[in-house]
């Protein structure tokens, strides 16, 4: 894949560790990276039935990388006829160890270590995510899943329950069945990552659906789940979008569990088409607009940088984003003062470049929907500090912006926003600010800086939301499940594919 006669950028890339990696990323030959191309069924790689394809693009150059064959229904339905025979009592999956599930995952692990740089480079081409923020972090919490996940595959254990009368009941741990998958375009291979293998280090079979704007590190995947050896069926992966392929998924009557992160809108219609279906199990991953509270006894520095890097990172497009800044009155004025400067460090370009630091949004369509948020910004009275625009004459690039003066009515403090946009407001009382943090129909994620134990852990107790940080923000990892309250969904991420069932002896005498 590296052909020498291509170009070549040398980038060097340092962790906080200050350890350094040397790597060899070919540019001009890029495309030739991009195989395979096509649906993943049984191990094989097939055309779509419907013969209809669609085109990747590049959010950095606006331009056409490749087409990939477009899966509707029927590809859907032969996927999971697939996942549903591999699924079946007595198949080579079924009767697999559990120890054995373990190895092919750390193999998996192996295998995308291994490759670790076309796959990082994927990201960024098809995603437009830093390559080193590719390479480190996203990688890097792929790789570290798949062996924790492996770890797990013969760890999955039952209990015994004293029940009243002369019974003995224990519980028998099973998996779940055919898992459908829904992943989203801002982090397409962590995502991948984090729903294929708890399901996997249970035994489950898996149709997975990568979102039509990042296909391509998915269909790479497949190419490593065949070579690690996984029974064919167990992995399936249909690129499509989801008003077709999506919906297939979410209505079919053979599939037993459905998981999907994107939009709370898009989470609603799948748990209805599972209620509308075969009541399948549902897990969403869904939106947010996370409160990040920042006293005035905190240290100003971390939080400065932890509520920028919270809202900043990967160009604003996380689920997480700290996207309501409450701000202590006392520290109002140097908070934002202290966030301007941080925002306007960046340099923005290709995000394959050494030395960029904020790649493009992920297509037009969110680059029109953030451009208009910012319009509201200005129009409804927040005062613009800094960017506000586009960046660039090609590629979906917008300047770093920060609002300040920002109040809770405003569309820009209610409405996610997935942008480099940050929203600074201020709060008198702790009273005030759980209110008004709490005051959203969201609930993914929340932080709180203050150097006051008391403070910390009520609001650890009075936010609602999944995950709250304490003098800290955006930490998260394989150890730890993942996912909301309220309309930012519900289920855990990375957490086991399984279901039990209680059995129950009846003994003639009680001792
Ligand atoms: C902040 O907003 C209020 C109205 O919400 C407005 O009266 C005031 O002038 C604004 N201040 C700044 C500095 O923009
Ligand atoms: C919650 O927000 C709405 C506007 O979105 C506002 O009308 C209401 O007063 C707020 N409630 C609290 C307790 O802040
Ligand atoms: C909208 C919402 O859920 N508001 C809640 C926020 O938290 C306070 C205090 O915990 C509740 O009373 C509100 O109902």
């Amino acid at each position: 894949l590296l052909n020498p006669r291509a170009g070549f950028t040398s980038v060097r890339l340092c962790n906080r560790k200050g350890l350094q990696y040397n790597s060899y990323i070919c540019v001009t030959n890029i495309v030739a990276l991009f195989r395979p191309l096509q649906i993943f069924i049984n191990n094989e790689w097939h055309d779509s039935i419907s013969g209809k394809k669609f085109p990747v693009f590049n959010p950095a150059t606006e331009e056409k990388i490749c087409e990939v064959e477009e899966g509707d229904k029927a590809d859907v339905d032969e996927a999971v006829k697939a996942a549903r025979k591999a699924f079946e009592l007595g198949s080579t999956w079924r009767t697999m160890d559990a120890s054995e599930r373990g190895r092919l995952l750390n193999k998996l692990a192996d295998l995308v270590e291994r490759d670790r740089l076309i796959l990082a480079t994927m990201e960024t081409v098809d995603g437009g995510k830093l390559f080193s923020t590719a390479y480190l972090m996203d990688l890097g919490a792929c790789i570290k899943t798949l062996r924790y996940c492996a770890g797990w595959a013969d760890k999955i254990h039952g209990r015994t329950v004293p029940m009243d009368g002369n019974f003995f009941t224990f519980t028998r741990h099973e998996p779940i069945g055919v898992c459908g998958q829904i992943i989203p375009w801002n982090f397409p291979l962590v995502m991948l990552i984090w729903k294929i293998a708890p399901a996997l280090c249970c035994g489950n079979t898996v149709v997975v659906k990568p979102a039509e704007q990042t296909p391509l590190s998915a269909l790479y995947m497949g190419s490593l789940i065949k070579e690690a050896g996984f029974p064919p069926g167990v992995v399936n992966i249909v690129p499509g979008f989801g008003p077709t392929a999506g919906a297939a998924i979410s209505h079919h009557m053979d599939i037993d569990k459905v998981a999907f992160t994107g939009s709370t809108e898009v989470g609603k219609l799948i748990k209805e088409a599972a209620g509308k279906s075969n009541l399948k199990r549902v897990t969403l991953e869904l939106g947010g607009k996370s409160p990040n509270i920042i006293f005035a006894d905190a240290d100003l520095d971390a939080a400065v940088e932890f509520a920028h890097i919270g809202l900043f990172y990967h160009q604003g497009q996380c689920c997480i984003a700290g996207s309501r800044i409450f701000v202590e009155e006392p520290i109002y004025d140097e908070f934002v003062r202290r966030s301007i400067e941080r925002a306007k460090k960046y340099t923005l370009g290709d995000p394959l470049k050494p030395g960029v630091q904020q790649g493009p949004q992920i297509d037009k369509e969110q680059f029109k929907k953030i451009l208009e948020l910012i319009e509201s910004g200005k129009k409804e009275g927040a005062k613009l500090e800094c960017g506000g625009g586009p960046w660039g004459d090609k590629g979906y690039f917008i300047q770093p912006t920060v609002f300040s003066n920002v109040t809770d009515d405003m569309r820009i403090a209610k409405e996610e926003i997935f942008g480099p946009v940050q929203q600074i407001m201020k709060f008198k009382t702790v009273d005030e600010v759980i209110k008004r943090a709490n005051n959203t129909t969201y609930g993914l994620a929340a932080a709180v800086f203050t150097k006051d134990i008391d403070k910390a852990l009520t609001f650890a107790a009075a936010l609602q939301a999944g995950t709250v940080w304490v003098n800290c923000y955006s930490a998260l990892s394989a150890q730890c499940p993942f996912g909301g309250f309220k309309m930012s969904g519900n289920g855990r991420e990375i957490v086991a594919y399984k279901k039990y069932k209680l059995i129950k002896f009846f003994q003639t005498s009680k001792f």
